[in-house]
């Protein structure tokens, strides 16, 4: 199964991987966590088991869901197949702690925890010792954990740029601590643009990427080696304040409107209409996250992928232009607002 060095032949890690994504395609915890246990056995390292086949799967996981061919609910069965696996190497594999400790958490109402999970049993397998908080961790709690414990280090992770906002408030909040901050995960942008300009000390595109980071270049000698960015990214605005605290209302009206603008939506049943309110919903958040930064392709990433969710399951980009005009009607007296809502207007497929 593996060739010499333990590593999996990449002629057989086809074949291993698509027997996984059956496992996991089933639900299949028990078939899951033996493969992992024999590929362990085998002398494959614990590091490809996590990258290479837990990780990479969870990805195909989401490009099937994305395209319809998987429901919700079986891809949230089969993140928990990949949680269940992901604790089967952990529970195998022991690495003396040689380096210092490291406190590891999802930004508040980030709830892709597996992503972190991942992370930190790599830097485990590298000798940190990892505090592992979790998903949507408030950054109070965070920072008093900070006080408790002082770690070297807290890794940040922010899947979705929505919560970007308060990735910025727990970076300064660690700063203020005195702690130095790593951030990963795509909400930070391609390349992790956007964890420089909120703050963060580091930026790394992976776990692995973050082990040989902190491996060589951590603790930073003094935090003066990380000054804060210069003042020049402009952060949040009146139009961002008007738009979160006037959310549930936007929602509100786009919904009561939607009807008239989009005749299909009479006939809506209550899941067509929640899953509507719920698109408004992320609208909105996307086109904060957007104003927050001060990025447009924030939200036209936004309304890219949207199209293609919506057309994989039957629904026109017509129904993502009216809803985006909704929400237009609304905001016609703020100028970034309208001019991000009319670009991405603009980049929707034709009639
Ligand atoms: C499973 C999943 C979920 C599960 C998460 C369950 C869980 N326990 O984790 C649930 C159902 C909760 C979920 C919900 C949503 N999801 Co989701 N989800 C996924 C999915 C399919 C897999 C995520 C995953 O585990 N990836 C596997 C790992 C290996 O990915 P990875 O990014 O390479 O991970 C590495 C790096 O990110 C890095 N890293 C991560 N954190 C950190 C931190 C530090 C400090 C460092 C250094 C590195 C680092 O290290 C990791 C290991 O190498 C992805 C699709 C995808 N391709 O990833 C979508 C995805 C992340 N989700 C997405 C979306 C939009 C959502 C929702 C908004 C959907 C909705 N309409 O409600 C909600 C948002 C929920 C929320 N507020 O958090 C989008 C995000 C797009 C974007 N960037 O804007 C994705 C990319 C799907 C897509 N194709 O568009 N989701």
């Amino acid at each position: 199964m593996t060739a010499p060095g333990g590593t999996i032949t990449p002629a057989v890690s086809g074949a291993i991987a698509g027997h996984y994504l059956g496992l996991v395609a089933d639900g299949d915890e028990l078939g899951a966590t033996e493969l992992v246990d024999d590929l362990l056995k085998d002398g494959v390292p614990a590091q490809r088991v996590i990258v290479d086949l837990i990780g990479a799967t969870q990805a195909r996981v989401g490009d099937l869901w994305a395209a319809n061919q998987w429901s919700v609910a079986r891809e949230h069965a089969a993140t928990a197949v990949g949680e269940r696996a992901l604790a089967a190497v952990a529970a195998r594999t022991t690495t003396p702690t040689a380096r210092g400790r490291i406190a590891l958490a999802c930004v508040d109402g980030e709830w892709h925890g597996l992503p972190a999970r991942m992370l930190a049993e790599l830097l485990r397998l590298d000798g940190w010792r990892v505090d592992f908080l979790g998903a949507s961790v408030p950054g109070r709690h965070l920072i008093t954990h900070l006080h408790q414990t002082g770690p070297d280090a807290v890794a940040l992770s922010c899947m979705i740029p929505t919560r970007l906002p308060r990735a910025h408030a727990a970076i300064t909040a660690c700063r203020s601590a005195g702690v130095p901050v790593i951030a990963g995960g795509r909400g930070f942008g391609p390349g992790g643009r956007w964890a420089e300009r909120l703050g963060a000390h580091a930026w790394a595109a992976s776990g692995e990427e973050a082990v040989t980071l902190l491996a060589d270049r951590w603790p930073p000698r003094n935090m003066t080696d990380f000054p804060l960015p210069d003042g020049e990214a402009f952060i949040g605005d009146e139009e961002y304040t008007h738009l979160v605290r006037s959310r549930p209302q936007l929602i509100a009206t786009a919904m009561d409107r939607l009807p008239v603008a989009y005749p299909p939506a009479h006939d809506y049943d209550d899941a067509q209409l929640e899953a509507t309110t719920d698109d408004m919903g992320h609208i909105a958040d996307f086109l904060a996250a957007a104003l927050y930064i001060g990025e447009q392709t924030i939200f036209t990433d936004f309304t890219e992928w949207t199209t293609y969710v919506l057309q994989s399951r039957g629904v026109p980009p017509t129904a993502l232009r009216i809803g985006l005009g909704l929400i237009r009607d609304q905001l016609v007296d703020f100028p970034t607002a309208t001019s991000m809502l009319d670009a991405a207007l603009a980049g929707l497929p034709a009639r």
